[in-house]
């Protein structure tokens, strides 16, 4: 086989989970999220690093989801965030991640509600109600996760974990496939 077959392959496979996730209802994609099942490689078209932070890398985004790809460096950690009103699974491809879940109380301070350990084909849910989080690269190594929103969200909250104030911030790709590149 050679580069190009076995890349035409390989995108398939994403190509069929894109495809439920046109096709089926935003009920179906706890469903849908939980059992797929890619190898790893399926991704390396996808993945970007930095030294600076995590990156975001746009799989697919249309006015009913995004699918993104974050390719995290040993020890990186996202800032405490909301989800812009949207539903968020967070499906962890490779590594280890510690997820921490805070609420804010009647004081305006944030708590810590929950961590939580996950693994390679665990899956996370939050939607704004359940609270902020913020995720961190605990492996030994690179590590990637793969979020769907639905809907598209391009803004969220920061939040300070002291003070407990937030601030706005506007979310960005550091990649974006070709064919998404009028799109966007
Ligand atoms: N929500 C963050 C982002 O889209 C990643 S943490 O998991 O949801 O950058
Ligand atoms: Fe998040």
């Amino acid at each position: 086989m050679n580069f190009t077959e076995q890349n035409n392959e390989t995108h398939q496979s994403i190509n069929e989970l894109v495809t439920s996730l046109i096709e089926e209802d935003r009920t179906k994609y706890n469903r849908i999220i939980r059992s797929f099942n890619l190898p790893i490689s399926a991704f390396e078209s996808y993945c970007s690093w930095s030294e600076e932070s995590y990156t975001r890398n746009c799989i697919v985004e249309n006015e009913k989801f995004q699918l993104i790809l974050l390719c995290w460096g040993e020890g990186q950690k996202s800032p405490i965030h909301d989800h812009g009103g949207e539903e968020c699974w967070v499906k962890f491809i490779q590594g280890e991640f510690k997820e921490t879940i805070y609420k804010v109380n009647s004081s305006g301070e944030l708590n810590t509600v929950k961590t939580f350990m996950a693994k390679t084909d665990d899956v996370s849910y939050m939607i704004d109600f359940m609270g902020c989080h913020c995720l961190e690269n605990i492996s030994a190594g690179k590590s990637m996760s793969l979020h769907l929103y639905a809907k598209p969200i391009h803004n969220c909250n920061l939040f300070d974990e002291k003070s407990g104030e937030s601030v706005r911030k506007k979310l960005s790709y550091n990649t974006i496939p070709e064919e998404m590149t009028d799109l966007i």
